[in-house]
């Protein structure tokens, strides 16, 4: 969580330099739930996310280097420089991709479970995606297909009350809970505090439980905040589509704060450790930022590369 934390303010601070030229869509707030996720995920589990992907990618260890570089366009970016930072991918590490469309990666999630499922493999497909993905008619139609026929798919919706500057109280009935809808379609569904990433990798231990002993699929629905902007690093709260007052309600909830004062407090971490990873992965992301700069941008022969199939 601390890297991703780190990672991702060093990069609002590098954004503002107008080098990476494409829009970028931050965590921070949000590091719990990659993280509890992922940390319960076998390597050959496999990973789909949405625009807001790098809590996502990082989490399922996919590489700094090929995301940063892809942020700057560059050849070696992990989608060849073409994508920007809502398509990172890394195969290496089962981080299948993420895609700007919102809910667009659910239904290739869920087929990838099919996949799984017809090959007779073990692993779990798992996607991220936003409250605001539950109001296409594709998370319906993808929680149905999963469900009928009993896949092996970990849906997780961060709940972050907020759909660019929509909240949900304006955008779905406030009788209505996102993991009651899955519940109603029949899949086994729970919702927890996504800044508790304790709460998260336990909650998502005992959904892999279940989906690997046949139950079928599942959903997690994690509650958390985003701190800045929908998109871009700026923080936004004076604009007037939600209040200080709950921006800094959330900020007390910091999961990387609470988790780094429960570890110290158990002595499971000393102060010490703490303050040598950060000024480690400080030196990390500002190393692997350096080396993106300097990268070659594609040579425009290759403009058309990839968009027809040979
Ligand atoms: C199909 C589609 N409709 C609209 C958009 C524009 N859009 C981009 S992000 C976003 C908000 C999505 O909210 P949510 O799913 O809650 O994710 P969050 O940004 O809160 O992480 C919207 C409406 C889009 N990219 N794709
Ligand atoms: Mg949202």
């Amino acid at each position: 969580m601390l890297r991703i934390r780190i990672v991702e303010e060093e990069l609002m601070r590098y954004y503002a330099e107008q080098e990476m030229r494409c829009p970028v869509h931050f965590c921070v707030g949000q590091e719990a739930v990659s993280v509890g996720v992922c940390q319960a995920l076998a390597h050959d589990d496999s990973v789909m996310s949405s625009h807001r992907c790098h809590g996502h990618y990082l989490a399922k260890g996919g590489s700094l280097k090929g995301m940063v570089a892809e942020l700057y366009g560059k050849s070696s970016g992990c989608a060849s420089g073409r994508g920007g930072s809502m398509h990172l991918i890394d195969l290496s590490v089962n981080f299948l991709g993420a895609t700007s469309i919102v809910a667009g990666t659910i239904p290739i999630a869920v087929g990838v479970g099919f996949s799984n499922k017809l090959k007779d493999e073990q692993s779990v497909s798992v996607v991220f995606f936003g409250d605001g993905a539950t109001e296409e008619g594709l998370f319906y139609e993808s929680l149905n297909f999963a469900e009928l026929h009993n896949l092996p798919v970990l849906f997780v919706c961060e709940h972050n009350f907020y759909s660019v500057y929509s909240p949900i109280s304006v955008r779905q009935p406030s009788s209505r809970d996102i993991y009651k809808v899955a519940a109603s379609m029949g899949l086994d569904s729970i919702r927890i505090d996504g800044n508790d990433v304790e709460a998260v990798y336990l909650a998502t231990q005992s959904a892999l439980e279940s989906v690997h002993s046949g139950n079928g699929p599942y959903l997690i629905e994690a509650t958390t905040y985003r701190w800045v902007e929908h998109c871009g690093p700026n923080y936004d709260n004076h604009i007037g589509y939600r209040s200080e007052e709950e921006y800094l309600n959330w900020r007390e909830k910091d999961p990387v704060a609470t988790f780094e004062e429960k570890l110290l407090k158990d002595t499971c971490a000393s102060k010490e450790f703490i303050g040598t990873a950060r000024q480690q992965i400080l030196k990390e992301i500002r190393d692997v930022v350096d080396y993106a700069k300097r990268l070659p941008f594609p040579d425009s022969s290759e403009l058309a590369k990839g968009v027809y199939a040979s």
